[in-house]
């Protein structure tokens, strides 16, 4: 089993609202290093990245932020490639969602150094496709994924030095149900393949993982980013753009499941955890219990048939 580095960046500079920002320590208080411990994983924490505050500013050409996102981004990018250099599995706690720009592209690097294909399951209730111009709130949480095919502002888009650090097929993404009208377009242009919840009710997420599983054979590098949105608020109150009717708790957890099984999963970004709007620290509670299936810990029956 590979080694774990948690890498704490706490910044909500790229969301609606404040609070993200102690995401890292609300999932440290939920105890997340020590049950990946309990599975006998080598779990190392670095720790929270230094960055510039919030400046809580108003949009200007169709941004927030952008300055502080990009200083986070790399700091961010620095400290998943060196974990990875290091043949560890990084999992980057944020923070807002902006940050996967850093996170994905240092995994992409990886992959082109390593001649590995990536495939991204990115589990959100929103498609995070937005553009400057196309982008009805100007925050950045919404356009991690244009910035990575290449879009948007440049100093986002060109972050990794593979640009795009995505290219059509290499993301999955499940559990939309709040997509702009705009994004909807993007989402074609850009071949993305996407599940929404629709989707999950009508065929299952036993049926929806089989698809966004599909062929990932040890030449594959997963990397998944959870946004904690894709739970449903009555579950998981504690982020900043909940949207009723996402994934239930045995969703989640098969969801989850089936990632383990691939074996194939090398990094991870756990985003948008927001313990002011949160009960009782809830939200990271239920991420850590999710957190365990995802790297392996299995129900009765299946220790059972080993
Ligand atoms: B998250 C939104 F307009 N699409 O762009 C936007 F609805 O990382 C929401 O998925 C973005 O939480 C949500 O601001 C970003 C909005
Ligand atoms: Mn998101
Ligand atoms: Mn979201
Ligand atoms: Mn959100």
């Amino acid at each position: 089993m590979t080694a774990i580095t948690l890498i704490g960046a706490p910044s909500d500079a790229g969301a609606a609202r404040l609070g993200a920002a102690m995401g890292p320590d609300a999932l440290r208080v939920a105890g997340l290093g020590p049950a990946l411990a309990r599975l006998g994983i080598e779990v190392k924490d670095l720790g929270n990245l230094a960055g510039p505050p919030n400046p809580q500013a108003v949009p200007t050409h169709g941004l927030r932020h952008l300055d502080e996102c990009v200083t986070w981004n790399r700091a961010v990018f620095q400290a998943v490639s060196d974990a990875l250099d290091d043949a560890r599995l990084p999992i980057m706690l944020g923070g807002d969602h902006q940050l996967a720009v850093g996170s994905i592209g240092a995994v992409a690097h990886h992959c082109h150094a390593q001649g590995k294909r990536l495939h991204v399951l990115w589990l959100d209730a929103h498609s995070d496709c937005n553009t400057p111009e196309l982008s009805p709130s100007g925050n950045l949480h919404g356009m991690p994924v244009a910035a990575l095919y290449g879009l948007g502002p440049a100093p986002l888009a060109t972050l990794s030095g593979e640009t795009p650090a995505l290219r059509p097929g290499d993301i999955c993404q499940i559990g939309l149900r709040s997509v702009d009208d705009d994004e909807k377009r993007m989402i074609q242009k850009l071949g993305l393949e996407v599940y929404d919840m629709r989707a999950i009710d009508e065929l299952g997420m036993r049926e929806i993982m089989q698809r966004a599983l599909r062929g990932l054979d040890d030449g594959v590098h997963l990397h998944v980013s959870f946004d904690v949105d894709f739970l449903d608020p009555e579950i998981a109150p504690g982020t900043g753009t909940a949207v009723r009717g996402g994934v239930n708790y045995r969703e989640a957890q098969l969801c989850m499941e089936m990632i383990a099984d691939t074996g194939r999963m090398a990094s991870l970004d756990i985003v948008e955890v927001n313990p002011a709007l949160d009960l009782r620290n809830q939200t990271a509670e239920l991420v850590v219990d999710l957190v365990q299936s995802l790297f392996g810990k299995s129900t009765l029956a299946r220790d059972l048939r080993r």
